[in-house]
């Protein structure tokens, strides 16, 4: 089974997605998702320039050989353009072999493990009302995690709140919390650390005082503080028992964790912005998280991820994959199969797509009473539809920055 077409689809209908699309010389197709926010782009060069050409007249069953022949003949390993161009390949070669196969891909992966994927979703406002509100409307649509994010007094625009600027740039579709802003330039929001810790534990107990201890709550710290104030932060959440505070502190030094945990129990989830198990070997030897972000869209498609997860695994560490609006419906299938399969499944990022990304994508997955399931479709149960795609060109959109009140970059 010869791979004998490889296109590279880019469409912009609610927001920017790549998407490679592998045929086969018996007429069996694979796609997978190379999807990076805000360079998405430079993807789109790599796997048109360097890796199609290479997949033509390969045995689309060697998925392994595949995967080590791109990652190793590169010479220049890791990184987020390069492990996204593989993981394109590493699912659309998964996808022609559940197909090929007669089976889901999470039957190929071992099997299910579970009956569903619990999801958590994203409850944002500027202040309380707005926040309750979005918190109820979510339980409505039968979220049974809810992350909080909130708007800081003094703060202009800040992650993780359906931003005016978004409205605008959306034409008026509400598209909760897609952070890349259309446009020629990225978007300068401010930042102050001391007011948003000050003000976050207040959101939090008002939050468990509304809705009571029960309900698994999530926040983002979005790599903004520094090893101590993540420590500070930790602590001053631990009596709203959090299910996890994600990216507390920027993680390339992966020691900077050893403080956090120091100071505090507060369950902490880190990996959206690694790319490989390499990113997380010191922080998982180590017992320095509890819940490992990474998408499969990021780190090397499903055999990477798998084996990231694998390692996980051995230090009672679970998953807790990125799934926000800009990993592809090709991407969240991925993820939903994988999860599936593991023994090691904390839980699954879950934000809606747009109605019209929906028509791009047919899914055969389902969202039932708080959880996912990828159906039993054979391969990843996603069809791509071309011509439908065509519609929707690819418009320039940029991730926000961060400037401090003195005019200093920020992590954003
Ligand atoms: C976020 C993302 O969902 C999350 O946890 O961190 O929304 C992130 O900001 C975007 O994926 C960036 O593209
Ligand atoms: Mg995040």
């Amino acid at each position: 089974m010869i791979i004998d077409k490889a296109e590279v689809v880019v469409t912009s209908p609610d927001r920017n997605f790549v998407t490679l699309k592998l045929t086969t010389d018996d007429g069996l197709t694979g796609i997978g998702d190379a999807t990076l926010n805000g360079r998405e782009l430079a993807v789109v060069s790599y796997l048109t320039e360097h890796v199609v050409p290479l997949l033509l007249g390969r045995d689309a069953h060697r998925i392994e050989d595949t995967w080590q022949f791109l990652y190793r003949s590169a010479y220049w390993r890791r990184g987020p353009v390069t492990m996204a161009a593989i993981a394109a390949v590493d699912m659309a070669l998964w996808d022609i072999k559940g197909k090929a196969a007669g089976m889901p891909v999470y039957q190929l992966l071992g099997g299910a493990s579970r009956n569903g994927l619990l999801a958590y979703g994203h409850a944002s406002g500027k202040d309380l009302p707005e926040l309750f509100d979005s918190v109820r409307s979510h339980q409505e649509q039968g979220y049974r995690a809810i992350r909080i994010q909130t708007g800081v007094p003094g703060l202009k625009s800040i992650y993780g709140i359906a931003s005016n600027a978004t409205y605008e740039a959306m034409d008026g579709v509400r598209y909760d919390h897609e952070p890349a802003q259309r446009g020629a330039r990225p978007a300068e929001e401010d930042w102050d650390t001391r007011s948003y810790l000050r003000h976050v534990p207040g959101v939090f107990e008002a939050v468990r005082n509304e809705f009571g201890p029960e309900l698994p709550l999530l926040h983002d710290a979005h790599h903004r503080l520094t090893p101590i104030q993540a420590a500070q932060l930790g602590k001053s959440l631990e009596p709203y028992d959090l299910f996890w505070l994600e990216d507390v502190t920027p993680a390339e030094n992966q020691e900077a964790l050893r403080l956090v945990r120091q100071h505090t129990t507060t369950p902490l989830a880190i990996g959206e912005i690694f790319n490989t198990v390499w990113d997380y070997q010191q922080i998982i030897r180590e017992q320095l998280i509890d819940y490992v972000r990474s998408a499969v869209t990021h780190t090397g498609g499903i055999s990477h991820l798998r084996r990231v997860l694998d390692y996980a695994a051995q230090y009672q560490i679970k998953s807790g994959m990125h799934g926000p609006t800009d990993i592809s419906p090709v991407g969240m299938a991925a993820a939903m199969h994988l999860g599936l399969s593991i023994h090691n499944f904390g839980i699954q990022e879950y934000m809606k797509h747009g109605a019209k990304t929906d028509e791009v994508f047919r899914q055969s997955f389902t969202w039932t009473d708080g959880f996912l399931h990828p159906g039993d479709a054979p391969g990843l149960g996603v069809e791509l539809d071309v011509d439908e795609a065509g519609k929707y060109p690819y418009v320039q959109a940029y991730l926000p920055f961060n400037r401090l009140a003195d005019g200093t970059v920020h992590d954003w």
